[in-house]
Parts: C-alpha cells; sequence; structure tokens
C-alpha cells in the first residue's frame, strides 16, 4: 500500500487508494467513468465547458498544501479518489461494537444498512451539480463564477468518492448502484434524486448561495457524522470530503453578507431608512431584505427535511452498529451507547408543541439537526452584523424549525416562522405570504446578468474581501471560450 498522503495522477484515475494494485477495481471505476463524463457533458453546467476555469485540485491529503491551482476545462479535471490519511489502530468510537478495532471490510451483518447510507450520500452529490447548472449564464462576476464551477467539480468528486467505496466493497450491487447514480436526474418525475430538497429548483443566484450556506451545511452535517463511522475507508473518505465542503459553505456565507452589504450601502446612499419598503428598495437594483428573509425561509425549512425524522430506528440502528455517529462523537463526554441516555425533543403532537424527553438513540436525527441549526444561527448573526453596521434595525432570523415541514412530527404543521400555531384557515391565508412568491423570483431573475469583465460586479453584489489563491482583483478567473 502507498503511504496515502501522496496522490498518483499517472492513471485515468488520480487517487492515494492504491488503484494500480487493484486490477479488478481499475476496472469497474474505467469502465464507469465514460458514463461519468457524458454525464457531466450532458447534465453538468451548461456552456463553458470549454472555458478555462481557474481550479484547485487536490495534490496531496494532508492538511497543509494539498491544493494546487490553474487553469482547466471542466471536463478534463481530475476527478480522484482521494483519502484522509489512515489513522494507526483507529478504534470503533461508538455503538455495541465500542472500543473494537475500525472495520477495514464491510461487516455482512450491516451490509444493506451502509449500502444504503453510502447511496443516499452519493446521490445528492450529482444532483447537486443538475440543480445548478444554469448558473453560470447568469454569474455576477468572473469570481463568483470560478466558485461555482469549483463547487461544481468538487461535488462530482463526492460522487466519485461514494462510487469508489461501493465499488471497492459492495462487488456487483456496487455497481449497479454506481450506474443507478448516474440515471437519476434532479426533478426527474420518473428517476428523481432520492432526497426531497435535491429535487427542488436553484434557479438564481441568491438561491445558490442560500443553498450553499442551508444545504451544503447539512453535507458537512451528514459527513461529519459518517466521518465518526467504525466502517474505516468510509471515515477516511468523508474526512478528506469535509476539508472541500468548508469552501462550499464559504461562498454561501460570503455570498449572502455580499448581498446584505450591497443592499444595505444603496439603501444608505438613497436615505432609505425603512428597508421593509421593498418598493423603493427594489427600484435601486438590489435585494430586498425582506425577499431575503422569504428565501431563506424556503431554504431552512427545505434543508431541515433532510434530517429524516425526529425519532427514527434508522438512525438508531445506524449508530448501534458503529455506522454513523453523532457530530464530533469523538468530542462528545459519555458513555457513547446511549442504551438509557434521554435527548430533550422538541415534538408536535395532536396540534401543539410540547418538549419531552425522548430515547437519546432515537432521537440522533433529532440531535444532529439541532447541532446544524445551531451553526446557522452563527452565520445568520453575522450576517445580521452586516445590516446594524449600517444602521439598520432590520433581523435576519432563521424561521421556527416547524415552519413549512414535509418531512417528520411537523409535516403539514400549520406553523408560522415566528413559531406561531396558526389556525389552519390563517395558515391557508398566509401560508405564502411566508415563502418567496412569484413576483419575488421574478424580481430576482430580472437582476441576473452575466457579468464577465474581469473585477466587475453585478449591481446586487458587493465584491468579495479577499480573491481567490491572492490574486489579484481583476484577475480573470474564467477565460471564457468562443
Ligand atoms: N426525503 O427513519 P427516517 C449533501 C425517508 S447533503 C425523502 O427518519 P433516516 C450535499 C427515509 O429514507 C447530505 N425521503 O430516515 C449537500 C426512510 O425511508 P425507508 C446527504 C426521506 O434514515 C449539498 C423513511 O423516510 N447525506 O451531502 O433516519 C450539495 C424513514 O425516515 C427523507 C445524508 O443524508 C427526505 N428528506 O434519516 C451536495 C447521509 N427523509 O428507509 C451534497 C445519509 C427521510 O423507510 N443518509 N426519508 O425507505 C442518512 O443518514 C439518512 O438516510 C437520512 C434520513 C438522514 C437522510
Ligand atoms: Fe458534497
Ligand atoms: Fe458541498
Amino acid at each position: 500500500m502507498p503511504d496515502g498522503t501522496i496522490v498518483d495522477y499517472d492513471g485515468l484515475i488520480p487517487n492515494n487508494v492504491g488503484l494500480n494494485a487493484d486490477a479488478r477495481l481499475r476496472k469497474a471505476l474505467e469502465t464507469w467513468h465514460p458514463g461519468y463524463i457524458d454525464w457531466w457533458k450532458g447534465s453538468g453546467p451548461v456552456g463553458f465547458q470549454d472555458s478555462l476555469v481557474y481550479l484547485r485540485t487536490a495534490v496531496g491529503v494532508d492538511t497543509e498544501g494539498w491544493a494546487r491551482f490553474g487553469f482547466v476545462k471542466m471536463p478534463d479535471y481530475r476527478w480522484g479518489i482521494l483519502l484522509a490519511p489512515a489513522v494507526a489502530d483507529r478504534r470503533i468510537g461508538f455503538g455495541v461494537h465500542q472500543g473494537e478495532p475500525a472495520w477495514q471490510e464491510v461487516p455482512g451483518e450491516y451490509r444493506a444498512m451502509l449500502r444504503r447510507l453510502l447511496v443516499i450520500q452519493g446521490d445528492t452529490e450529482p444532483a447537486s451539480v443538475e440543480q445548478q447548472r444554469h448558473l453560470g449564464a447568469t454569474a455576477p462576476s468572473l469570481y463568483d463564477l470560478r466558485n461555482l464551477f469549483q463547487v461544481n467539480v468538487e461535488e462530482g468528486r463526492h460522487l466519485w468518492a461514494m462510487v469508489y467505496l461501493l465499488q471497492k466493497y459492495f462487488g456487483r450491487d456496487g455497481r449497479e448502484e454506481a450506474e443507478d447514480l448516474l440515471r437519476r436526474r434532479s426533478g426527474d418525475p420518473d428517476a428523481p434524486r432520492m432526497l426531497g430538497a435535491f429535487n427542488e429548483a436553484t434557479p438564481d443566484w441568491l438561491s445558490f448561495f442560500l443553498f450553499t450556506f442551508f444545504t451544503d451545511r447539512d453535507g458537512k452535517m451528514q459527513l461529519a457524522a459518517l466521518a465518526q463511522s467504525g466502517f474505516d475507508p468510509l471515515s477516511r473518505t468523508c474526512r478528506f470530503m469535509l476539508t472541500e465542503e468548508a469552501h462550499h459553505m464559504f461562498v454561501g456565507d460570503s455570498g449572502i453578507q455580499r448581498i446584505v452589504q450591497r443592499t444595505c450601502e444603496a439603501m444608505r446612499a438613497a436615505g432609505i431608512d425603512d428597508p421593509a419598503d421593498s418598493g423603493r428598495v427594489r427600484a435601486l437594483g438590489v435585494i430586498d431584505l425582506p425577499t431575503l428573509q422569504r428565501k431563506m425561509n424556503l431554504h431552512f425549512s427545505l434543508t431541515l427535511d433532510l434530517f429524516g425524522n425526529e425519532i427514527s430506528t434508522n438512525a438508531a440502528n445506524a449508530y448501534n452498529a458503529g455506522l454513523k455517529g453523532r457530530y464530533r462523537e469523538d468530542k462528545i463526554e459519555d458513555d457513547h451507547r446511549l442504551l438509557d441516555a434521554t435527548y430533550q425533543a422538541l415534538r408536535w403532537r395532536d396540534g401543539t408543541m410540547v418538549t419531552e424527553p425522548a430515547p437519546a438513540l432515537s432521537a440522533l436525527n433529532l440531535r444532529l439537526r439541532d447541532d446544524y441549526v445551531a451553526e446557522c444561527e452563527h452565520g445568520v448573526a453575522r450576517w445580521n452584523k452586516g445590516i446594524a453596521a449600517h444602521g439598520y434595525g432590520f433581523r435576519l432570523t432563521l424561521p421556527h424549525v416547524g415552519f413549512n415541514r414535509r418531512i417528520g412530527d411537523f409535516a403539514g404543521a400549520p406553523i408560522a416562522p415566528d413559531g406561531t400555531v396558526l389556525s389552519p384557515a390563517a395558515w391557508q391565508a398566509r401560508r405564502d405570504g411566508f415563502l418567496p412568491s412569484a413576483e419575488d423570483g421574478a424580481y430576482v431573475a430580472s437582476l441576473m446578468r452575466l457579468v464577465a469583465e474581469p473585477g466587475h460586479y453585478a449591481g446586487w453584489i458587493a465584491p468579495p474581501r479577499a480573491e481567490i489563491d491572492n490574486k489579484p482583483g481583476d484577475f480573470e478567473y474564467v477565460r471564457i471560450a468562443g
């Protein structure tokens, strides 16, 4: 086995897993490769496939200096199989096998459960690329265009990460699942992607930034839980994916921050004191904060559904089995078995909210969701600081966890974003007003156009605070072909 910190770029598939020494696996992956490229060209970014994009590519997996920047045509990006370095004598950290050596092969009794987790994770990655495929045509700058494509190629690599595990450890079943991952399509009525949020549209850049802030952050939480896995190849795969995920969330977080900044600057310059005066704000060609709030309400609630049911035996079984842990399991101080433990759970029962103790094992989806919400709160607080710095009292807020839900306890519950329980009639009357309207969508769409001059930005978004790879502000991040 190679030592695993250096990536081998000699073959068709860059890797640090010693692919050259495993002829059967290498053949399986090389057989899958053309279908992947077809998928990328047919369902990945529209246009720009011949353009040179300033992308980072991983050349090693240690914490420092794993990235190399350079101009690449997206279809020529070197999608590779990269695992974080092995931890010597790693042990299973939780569940009934706690303390046993981590598995290097799939434990037979958990084969089906593990396969399902890998397939669900794998399915989300290409789905997000499909959802974002039209955004290049309206990028607010070359800097943003490059960030979009960086996110897209890395989500493509995340698909490779799961396909590697399926093909290496699941034989014929794994190969079939890998084919199916290229067959389903986001929003396709006959062959949709598996989870709800990944079949929704990402129609504009405001949605893109909210998606990368909220939905990629679910990715981070789920990957962090899987990085705790007793199945060591999954743990190592997820640990490396998490290093890429940080950039995706940065794109969303900083994107919203830049929108807020631009809107506040424009309102100040125009002498607008009331940010809720959307008509006047929109006349300035910037995104009014109430529209941002409604879009947040949508993306947050869609993303909460990705955590599954609050009370889930699937989650309990995966934990007991040692396959999927809690967020930062290795930093938590308790028995890591949870057999007698309870967790305070906010439930929806017969039309009212109650907080009651639930068995901690069954409440693991809820716990992960709570950890997620806490992180989101930090981001929103940063955006609000930006608003306050311009002297405005307007505050963005996360909607209540029960708002607009389709999965779990709160599915269909008539709960307003501020947590008020509404009568069914009031809910029907007010629901649409909490979410982006067709008119909101049309207004945001009217702002979207490609700004392709280096160093220039669309009028609705401020320039970033820092450039990529210390490049100058007028750097041509994408050399648009033709
Ligand atoms: N939509 O027991 P439950 C990312 C199903 S994002 C449709 O609560 P469980 C990324 C569920 O499958 C992270 N169906 O489920 C982000 C189950 O069906 P079966 C993706 C749903 O298993 C941005 C049934 O309802 N990774 O990486 O405890 C860009 C009972 O539910 C949904 C993962 O999610 C839904 N939303 O929890 C790119 C990690 N929710 O089995 C990428 C892997 C539930 O009864 N997945 N159902 O037929 C898991 O850990 C879990 O499967 C889930 C669901 C958390 C998704
Ligand atoms: Fe991903
Ligand atoms: Fe991501």
